[in-house]
């Protein structure tokens, strides 16, 4: 039987299609789907979840007229693929090629660009609104996850939306899971549906009930109101949303493209918003991710025959290092309690949550309250320990201002995947955390160069009295041998290297890269001081004033931009001193947001690399010393 998928490109192809070619189609999408993230990486067991729905959605709606916002994105595989980027797919998440998450400026079928998570239903009410202002037909769809839902945005939005006139189509693709199982009240409440089929019963009989009841006079209406309010409401998950304001369908097979085309098709002709409740299976079609749909929500390239990931140099990350070395602390301090929003297996809590599951609170995509619940632990004499990455704690900005540092309350903020993290591009690029807690008062800040530093780190953190941050990268870390390992002290920095032409100030990371680049200037007769500056703030300003005060020079290099940064925090520590004549050199990101591409091309392509620093420390200082002048390679 001739393939079906080499003749879809756009929806236009897949109107036409019987039903049965459209389970063909979807088989053959999940194929498609599976061989090539085995080898580009990326998020494949949401996409495999949702093909149908996306096929459903495309045969009713009209994009890009219609638009559909998919939130956080991470499920945007399949309407790429039908939206004009199959030929493309090869290139998912790789530099300059197709985005692993909406983009609105790669193709018009993309309306919203989305990464972080519990945003759709507010981007989908705007264009609702805007929609109705400027006398527009065309449907809005938001499609969420039960994980995304467990998101405060998502409730306010909902809370909106739901007293609103305006067309607007919710869909919730409930699978059960986040990332790992889903959790809190609401998602026990959406899985009560599931697993006790009465629930389907009682709602078909009170649906034909009230179907037959013809709506007119005031005891008809009192009876479906009493019935609404005994056994309805009591009963049907779906409740919540009409209590919201919002027409609830569903449950509905999100494996079933007939009935999934009925139900859109209905809702189309709806009026006000309408919230379908879509059943998928996370990981449909694969085994391997069936099974641990946990471990192909982001997966690296993979062999697809034994669904084993196909390992790197090294398997050890910083995750998992945070993680154990919080057991150890966790062990006698019991003190500890750890929260995550929603990331136990990302973070390295996974191991705190079996050893301590009374100290460990995974509280769903949730980092505002996340930061405020660790706040109250704080204030209550616990040592709350925040484990979250870099991008998302952006969310909680104003908790960590208003409800910690304001208060001055020990709360540790373990901050993964700081700095670039690569494929998963802008939308998760930890690039302006230094920018965001450095100027915030009370809060000190710091940065490991390799695992052995963020595990002292981790113990210093936890006796601090104060509102803490260490902030590290994601994957791998290339461990730093000194003599003698300094242990950290308060405000404290680490010379590593001593040089008399000029001072170079890295920071995490990038202390890896300080060290290659000064290595590089010796053959052209520089000479460096090293420093691995350890605290972000306070800065060792005794260090690295003494050395600026030798060499004139100073070069600072982060994995964070620019504006407000270390650098920034540097030159004007500088700037504040007595020391004249003293020419700083600034390296880190631009004022930009930065692509997807492995984390060595982005380095390269932001002349992060230790060759381009080195080269530009060269033509920069060529004017006030002797040395050579080289071209960039
Ligand atoms: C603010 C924020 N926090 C955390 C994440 C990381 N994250 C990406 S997808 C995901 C789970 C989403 O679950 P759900 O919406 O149910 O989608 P599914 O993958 O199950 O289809 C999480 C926690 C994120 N994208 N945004």
């Amino acid at each position: 039987m001739s393939k079906i998928l080499p003749l879809i490109n756009y929806p236009s192809d897949v109107r036409g299609l019987s039903v049965e070619q459209l389970n063909r189609l979807s088989k053959e999408i999940r194929e498609f789907l599976i061989s090539s993230v085995s080898k580009t990486g990326g998020h494949l067991a949401s996409n495999l979840g949702v093909v149908e729905l996306t096929i459903a959605l495309h045969l009713v709606f009209n994009t890009p007229y219609d638009k559909i916002i998919w939130d956080v994105g991470h499920q945007s595989y399949v309407h790429k693929i039908l939206t004009g980027r199959k030929g493309k797919f090869g290139t998912l998440r790789q530099l300059d090629g197709v985005s692993g998450f909406p983009k609105t400026n790669e193709s018009s079928h993309d309306c919203f660009n989305t990464g972080h998570s519990s945003t759709s239903v507010s981007a989908a009410l705007g264009m609702a609104r805007a929609r109705d202002i400027k006398n527009e037909k065309n449907s809005v769809i938001a499609v969420i996850g039960d994980g995304a839902l467990t998101g405060g945005m998502a409730f306010e939005a909902l809370n909106d939306a739901g007293r609103s006139p305006n067309n607007l189509i919710v869909i919730l693709n409930d699978n059960e899971m986040s990332i790992d199982k889903n959790v809190g009240g609401l998602s026990s409440c959406l899985n009560r549906i599931r697993t006790q089929p009465i629930y389907f019963k009682v709602k078909r009989d009170l649906d034909v009930l009230l179907h037959k009841i013809p709506a007119i006079g005031k005891k008809v209406a009192k009876t479906i109101d009493k019935a609404k309010g005994t056994i309805k409401y009591l009963m049907l998950p779906g409740m919540f949303f009409e209590e919201l304001g919002f027409k609830y369908i569903g449950p509905v097979d999100g494996h079933d493209i007939n009935e999934l085309k009925k139900v859109l098709t209905k809702a189309k002709g709806l009026q006000g918003p309408i919230l379908i409740h879509v059943f998928t299976q996370k990981g449909k079609g694969y085994s391997y991710a069936e099974e641990n749909p946990h471990i192909f929500h982001g997966i690296s390239p993979f062999d697809v025959e034994t669904g084993e990931i196909k390992k790197g140099i090294s398997t050890k990350d910083y995750s998992a290092v945070f993680g154990e070395t919080l057991v150890d602390i966790a062990g006698y301090n019991e003190d500890v309690v750890a929260i995550t929003a929603a990331m136990p297996h990302g973070t390295g809590l996974n191991g705190f949550a079996s050893e301590f599951p009374k100290r460990f609170f995974d509280v769903g995509i949730a980092e505002q309250h996340a930061v405020t619940l660790a706040a109250g632990l704080a204030e209550e004499g616990l040592k709350p320990v925040v484990a979250v990455y870099s991008s998302f704690l952006q969310r909680a900005y104003d908790q960590v201002v208003h409800d910690v540092c304001a208060q001055n309350l020990p709360v540790v903020f373990a901050i993964d995947r700081a700095g670039v993290v690569g494929n998963d591009g802008e939308t998760h690029q930890g690039v302006f955390d230094l920018s965001y807690l450095s100027h915030i008062p009370n809060m000190t800040l710091m940065a490991p160069k390799d695992f052995e530093e963020l595990r002292q780190m981790i113990k210093f953190s936890v006796d601090f009295e104060g509102p803490i941050a260490v902030r590290y990268p994601r994957g791998h870390a290339r461990e730093i041998c000194t003599e003698k390992y300094q242990p950290i002290e308060y405000g404290c920095a680490e010379l590593l290297y001593q040089g008399n032409d000029i001072t170079i100030v890295a920071c995490g990371r990038m202390v890896h890269t300080a060290i290659k680049a000064a290595k590089e200037l010796i053959k052209f007769g520089m000479t460096a001081d090293v420093i691995n500056a350890r605290f972000v703030k306070p800065l060792d300003s005794k260090m690295i004033l003494a050395s600026a005060e030798k060499t004139k020079n100073v070069v600072t290099i982060e994995d964070n931009v620019i504006n407000g940064g270390f650098g920034s925090l540097v030159l004007q520590l500088v700037n504040q001193s007595d020391l004249s004549d003293v020419k700083v050199k600034i390296f880190g990101y631009p004022d930009e947001f930065i692509q997807h591409g492995s984390i060595e091309q982005l380095d390269k392509l932001y002349g992060l690399d230790y060759q381009s620093i080195a080269c530009e420390i060269l033509n920069f200082f060529r004017i006030r010393k002797k040395f050579k002048v080289i071209k960039s390679q």
